[in-house]
């Protein structure tokens, strides 16, 4: 009988190239949320997929960009973290035919490891099949890929074969994590990040991007779960926003994200949700350590 195993492989690319779909997909479960808006995900979350014979553990990462703040800064050296000490590293790109600035940098950083390194050309589904040939040409000119795959992530196409190439670089070893177990968040973290995906849904321009989410309360009463979440947004005008006109905005959110967690925790879920504001709260650095996001990870 062939061995057990097991091995750890990063997902990296620039903000909203599917990274965190292709996490979900991977797993075959949400553990990551998902918006149509860039620098969707905060820090790294592991998705474990685990089958009879392999086990392997995803790290889902930020997108890499240039900062703009200091939650930025400790985004995008997550992202960076996570290249390292890797079996494999999975680069999603958009499929464009040019090899765009962040593109380069992260290419720049992807030499400086040995780590075999999958080029993956996400959202096919948006292009003619034709077009992909002269994308494969561009980024196979600038690094030795270990195998480029176009994929579309939402539409499961091209997942099979991603999986066929990537279990060949994992090598023999133990089950790190027990067999049930899909992600390292605590059930804390997914509520907190279910009332966020939700805010980034339905909200436009920097409203969203400046929100932390506190869960003050969470109680399993039996039947029910009671969960009081604190949304901290950095300006007044942006609570005023979030509320929105009677408070519809905030009960549109609520009853999104209650429908969400009730389908994660399998209970009723009672949900209380307060706006606060915090001003500029990305550049503090106890607040950005304060909502989880620890500049010594
Ligand atoms: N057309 C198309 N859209 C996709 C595909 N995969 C993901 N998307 C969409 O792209 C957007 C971004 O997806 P995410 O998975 O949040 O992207 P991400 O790379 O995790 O983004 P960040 O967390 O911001 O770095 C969402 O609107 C997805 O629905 C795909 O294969 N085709
Ligand atoms: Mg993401």
């Amino acid at each position: 009988m062939a061995e057990f195993k097991s091995g750890f492989v990063s997902l990296i690319g620039r903000p909203n190239v599917g990274k965190s779909t292709l996490l979900n997909r991977m797993v075959g479960e949400k553990i990551a949320i998902i918006s149509n808006k860039p620098q969707t995900t905060r820090n790294n979350v592991l998705g474990i997929m685990t089958e009879d014979d392999i086990q392997i553990v995803f790290t889902d990462t930020p997108g890499i960009h240039a900062p703009a703040t200091k939650l930025g800064e400790f985004m995008v050296k997550s992202a960076q973290t996570a290249m390292r000490d890797v079996d494999a590293v999975l680069f999603l790109v958009e499929p464009i035919d040019n090899v765009g600035r962040t593109e380069e940098k992260i290419i720049e950083d992807l030499k400086k490891s040995d780590c075999p390194v999958i080029l993956v050309i996400n959202k096919i589904d948006k292009i003619k099949r034709e077009e992909l040939f002269s994308i494969i040409t561009k980024y196979t000119e600038k690094f030795d890929f270990h195998a480029v795959v176009p994929i579309s992530a939402q539409k499961k196409d091209g997942i099979d074969l991603l999986r066929k190439e990537l279990y060949e670089l994992i090598p023999e070893g133990p089950m790190f994590y027990p067999e049930d177990m899909v992600t390292d968040q605590p059930e804390r973290q997914l509520v907190a990040e279910t009332i966020r995906e939700k805010i980034l849904r339905n909200l436009d321009k920097e409203v969203p991007h400046g929100i932390a989410i506190e869960i003050m309360k969470m109680k399993d009463k039996g039947k029910t779960v009671e969960i009081i979440a604190n949304i901290y947004c950095e300006k007044m005008s942006h609570k005023g926003i979030l509320i929105g006109k009677n408070g519809e905005m905030m009960k549109k959110i609520g009853q999104l994200a209650r429908e969400d967690m009730e389908k994660m925790l399998d209970k009723k879920v009672y949900l209380e949700l307060w706006v606060k504001v915090k001003e500029d709260w990305r550049n503090r650095d106890s607040l950005i350590r304060n909502f989880g996001y620890d500049m010594n990870e």
